[in-house]
C-alpha cells in the first residue's frame, strides 16, 4: 500500500473523502497577483517606483524589469504551483509600443491585449485593478476623496477607464473579471472633517459604477491605517460595507491585513456570506500591520479556507493573494505563498466539516472538540503530495532548486 492509498484510509475512517476533496481543490482558481514579481513598480513609469500610497521593503536582485521578464518569472512560479491560477494585473502593467506612453486616464484596452494573448497562451484568467498610488497625481495623498476637483476627476477617469478595460478583457476571455478599487488616501494626524472625504469618495464611486459592464465584478477594498496615515483613512471597513451593501453589484473585498490585529477575515466570510452572493478575498501576511509579507501556512489561513468549503461557498469566495517581498527570491515568495493558499484549501477541504457542525448543533461540544484536534494530525503531507503530483508539480522541496537555477541563469543576469 502506498503511503497516499494508506493516508486515504486515514481520513476515510473520520468519513472524508479524499477523491472528493482533491477533485474540489484542482477546480477552485487563485488569483495570482502579478505584483510580487517586481515590487509592484509596473511598466508605466520607467524612472520611478513604488510610492505615494504604497511601500515595498528589500532589494533582492533579480527584480523583472519589463512585460517579458515578469511573464517568464510567473510562468517560472506556477509551473512549480498546483491547481487552476489566474494572473491578477494592475493598470501600471500597461504594455507600451515603443516609444508611447499615455496617462492612466486614458488607458484602452489595447495596453492590456498582449496579457489577454498570454492568458489565453496559457489557459489562465485575469483580473484587474485601477492603480491609484505611485503617480503625480496623487495630491495631499490623495485621489478619489480630495477636495481638488482636477484631482478627483482624473482618478475618476482613471477607474472608469479600467472598468471598461476589465469589460474588454472579460469579452475576450469569455469571464468575467474582478475589478477592485484600493485608495490610499487618508490623514497623518486628527482629521478637522471626516465626513467630507467620505462623501466626495461616495460620489466618484457613483460616477465610476455608472455604467453597465456585465463581465466586471466589481469591488472596493477597506483598510484600517497605513504608514503615514495612521489617524483616519477614508475608504475605512464601515464605509466600503455599507457602499457594497446599497449598491448591488459591488461587492466589498476583505484583505486579511487590513483590520485590527484581534479582528480576523475568517469571521468575517460567514457574516459577509449572509448577505452577499461573492466575497472577493486579498490572503496576506500581515506582521504587526498591513507589511504583506509571504503567505505561510498558519491558522488564520486554514480558517479563512475552512469558513469558504464548510458553507459550501467555493463558488462565491474569490481567491485573491496580496503579498510582496523584495527581500527574498520573488519567484520563490510566488511559488511558497501559493503553494500555501493551495495546500490550506485542500486541508479545509479534508476536515469532517459535516460530523462537526451536528456536533455544534447537538450541544456536544466535548466530541466536537476532540476531533477537531484528533483530526489535526492525521497524514495530511501524503495527500498534499498526490495533489501535486497528480497536478504535474514538484510534491516536495525539490522545487527550490528549479527556482535557484533559474536565478543563476536568468534572475542575476538582469
Ligand atoms: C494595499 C492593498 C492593495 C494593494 C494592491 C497592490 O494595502 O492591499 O490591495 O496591495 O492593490
Ligand atoms: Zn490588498
Amino acid at each position: 500500500m502506498t503511503r497516499f492509498e494508506s493516508a486515504k484510509e486515514s481520513y476515510a475512517r473520520f468519513g472524508v473523502d479524499v477523491e472528493k476533496a482533491l477533485a474540489l481543490a484542482a477546480e477552485k482558481p487563485i488569483s495570482i497577483h502579478c505584483w510580487q514579481g517586481d515590487d509592484v513598480v509596473g511598466f508605466d513609469s520607467p524612472t520611478g517606483g513604488a510610492g505615494n500610497g504604497i511601500q515595498t521593503t528589500g532589494n533582492y536582485p533579480g527584480r523583472a524589469r519589463n512585460f517579458e521578464e515578469l511573464k517568464a518569472d510567473f510562468l517560472k512560479a506556477t509551473s512549480l504551483i498546483p491547481g487552476k491560477k489566474r494572473i491578477n494585473l494592475h493598470a501600471c502593467y500597461a504594455v507600451f509600443d515603443e516609444g508611447e506612453w499615455v496617462d492612466r486616464d486614458k488607458l484602452e484596452y489595447k495596453h492590456f491585449a498582449p496579457w489577454v494573448e498570454f492568458a489565453k497562451e496559457n489557459g489562465i484568467g485575469i483580473d484587474f485593478n485601477p492603480t491609484v498610488f505611485s503617480h503625480p497625481m496623487m495630491k495631499d495623498g490623495l485621489s478619489l476623496s480630495s477636495p481638488d476637483e482636477a484631482v478627483r476627476k482624473f482618478w475618476i477617469d482613471h477607474c472608469i477607464a479600467c472598468r471598461r478595460i476589465a469589460q474588454r478583457i472579460g469579452e475576450e476571455l469569455g469571464d468575467k473579471v474582478l475589478n477592485n478599487v484600493w485608495i490610499p488616501d487618508g490623514y497623518k494626524d486628527v482629521p478637522a472633517d471626516r465626513l467630507g472625504p467620505r462623501l466626495r469618495l461616495k460620489d466618484s464611486l457613483d460616477q465610476i459604477f455608472a455604467e453597465k459592464c456585465p463581465n466586471v465584478i466589481d469591488c472596493v477594498e477597506s483598510k484600517v491605517f497605513a504608514i503615514g496615515v495612521e489617524s483616519y483613512t477614508v475608504g475605512s471597513n464601515e464605509f466600503y460595507m455599507s457602499y457594497a451593501a446599497t449598491h448591488p453589484g459591488v461587492y466589498n473585498l476583505l484583505d486579511n491585513g487590513h483590520y485590527h490585529p484581534t479582528e480576523v477575515v475568517s469571521d468575517k466570510i460567514p457574516a459577509l456570506l449572509a448577505f452577499f452572493d461573492k466575497i472577493p478575498l486579498h490572503v496576506t501576511r500581515g506582521v504587526r500591520w498591513d507589511s504583506d509579507h509571504v503567505v505561510i501556512f498558519e491558522d488564520e489561513l486554514k480558517e479563512i479556507m475552512k469558513e469558504i468549503v464548510r458553507n459550501d461557498a467555493l463558488d462565491k469566495v474569490l481567491i485573491g493573494l496580496d503579498f510582496f517581498d523584495a527581500s527574498i527570491n520573488r519567484v520563490a515568495a510566488w511559488v511558497i505563498g501559493t503553494r500555501n493558499a493551495q495546500k490550506a484549501l485542500l486541508w479545509a477541504l479534508l476536515q469532517p466539516n459535516e460530523q462537526l457542525r451536528a456536533m455544534q448543533d447537538a450541544a456536544d461540544f466535548t466530541r466536537k472538540l476532540m476531533l477537531m484536534e484528533e483530526t489535526k494530525t492525521l497524514p495530511f503531507g501524503d495527500i498534499w503530495q498526490e495533489y501535486c503530483s497528480r497536478q504535474g508539480v514538484p510534491a516536495d522541496e525539490s522545487w527550490y532548486e528549479t527556482v535557484m537555477q533559474y536565478e543563476q541563469n536568468v534572475l542575476l543576469k538582469r
